[in-house]
């Protein structure tokens, strides 16, 4: 399946009242995200799917795919585009088994996981933490120069994560990598819609 993780947005629902996080998610759409990544940490399964849906309503709307983090379960039941593992989800052969034509991404810290990665069927790589994130309080770095090696040695597309702004983008531009993986600096933004223009405006420069 064809796609663009160049501005990625990933959420994170934490604190906020289901209809603002919804309407957040909406106003990044709108604003031109290119991919959008469910990801709940804390929510039943029940909670998780439920809310799966509502967003795959939001970005049907504005034809952005949809991508669920951890659940492949979840993936599956809301028709999502795609799944995103971590390394200690089921591994990508088996999530390619269940999803054959979806998305699969596969979160990589070193060049090893990102060939197994590889060698599994993943469609992309998210690699990071790069910048030191607030949001994932169990976060580990991965350098600029770990993030160049991946995207020279693995032919893949990767999306960088981990603590990305507009101030920092420069030097993760210089790995010539693919996408841009944000939760804070969009989600928290006082005007969604205004900050994912300049995103867009800083990537294709
Ligand atoms: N994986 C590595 S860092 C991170 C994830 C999910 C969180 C990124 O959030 P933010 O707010 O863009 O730093
Ligand atoms: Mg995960």
């Amino acid at each position: 399946m064809n796609f663009d993780c160049s501005l990625y947005l990933v959420t994170d629902s934490t604190g906020l009242e289901e209809k603002e996080f919804l309407r957040r998610v909406e106003e990044a759409c709108v604003g031109g995200v290119t991919l959008v990544q469910l990801r709940e940490k804390e929510r039943s399964g029940r909670e998780y799917l439920n809310l799966a849906m509502k967003v795959k309503e939001i970005t049907d709307k504005y034809n952005i795919p949809l991508i669920i983090d951890d659940r492949i379960d979840i993936a599956m039941l809301c028709d999502a585009d795609g799944v995103h593992l971590g390394q200690s989800d089921i591994p990508a052969k088996e999530a390619r088994k269940l999803m054959p034509g979806k998305i699969i991404g596969v979160s990589c810290r070193t060049v090893e996981e990102a060939e197994r990665a590889k060698a599994d069927g993943a469609d992309y790589l998210g690699v990071g933490d790069i910048f030191g994130t607030k949001t994932k309080l169990d976060a580990k770095r991965v350098s600029l120069d770990t993030l160049k090696e991946i995207k020279e040695k693995v032919n893949l597309p990767v999306a960088a994560i981990g603590g990305l702004n507009l101030d920092n983008i420069d030097y993760v531009k210089k790995c010539n990598i693919d996408g841009y993986a944000v939760i804070s600096a969009i989600l928290a933004k006082e005007n969604i819609k205004k900050e994912c223009g300049s995103w867009i405006i800083k990537i294709n420069n």
